[in-house]
């Protein structure tokens, strides 16, 4: 059974996970419409991951006795400047996120809730794999500068990794 303190985390962590999802949707759409179709497909990739990060959580709360609340969303923002402005916000966003389930974790060590501690070890190895997709991408976006052709190349690169989520997506919707 959930603490009253750990039930409202997970749930602040509910939101957060599906407000994460309508940013990156709003990007993605805002990719699509500038012709950006490799950025688009990642990005709609990783709101649909962001949205099974919010499931899992609900599922766990309602498991656990609790009750996983669907959130009200505030709108994302809808124009960005730049692809390098939207990654940057995209790194800025998941740091923000890993400050958050670290928070998350310590609850659970103060209420000495090892099952949602355990539970949570999932979002703690995923944290760092999204911060470094992204660290990655800003990087690459970096080198690119103004280049035109490079944003060109760019683009296909990220239709490929798109796919390849989409793979592991697949998998990870049916196994968790
Ligand atoms: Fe849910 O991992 Fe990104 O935000």
């Amino acid at each position: 059974m959930l603490s009253s303190k750990v039930s409202k985390a997970l749930n602040t962590q509910i939101e957060l996970e599906a407000s994460s999802s309508q940013y990156y949707l709003s990007m993605a759409s805002w990719a699509e419409t500038e012709g950006l179709n490799g950025v688009a497909g990642f990005l709609y990739t990783h709101a649909d991951e962001e949205r099974m990060h919010m499931l899992k959580l609900i599922k766990f709360v309602n498991e656990r006795g609790g009750h996983g609340i669907v959130p009200a969303l505030k709108q994302p923002p809808h124009k960005f400047k730049s692809v390098k402005a939207i990654f940057e916000e995209v790194l800025k966003h998941e740091i923000k996120v890993t400050s958050e389930i670290n928070n998350l974790v310590e609850i659970t060590l103060k209420e000495k809730d090892y099952t949602t501690h355990n539970f949570l070890q999932w979002y703690v190895s995923e944290q760092i794999e999204e911060e470094a997709l992204a660290r990655q991408i800003v990087d690459k976006l970096k080198l690119i500068g103004d280049d035109k052709g490079g944003l060109y190349f760019f683009d296909r690169d990220l239709e490929g990794i798109a796919s390849a989520q989409d793979g592991k997506g697949g998998a990870d919707k049916g196994g968790k």
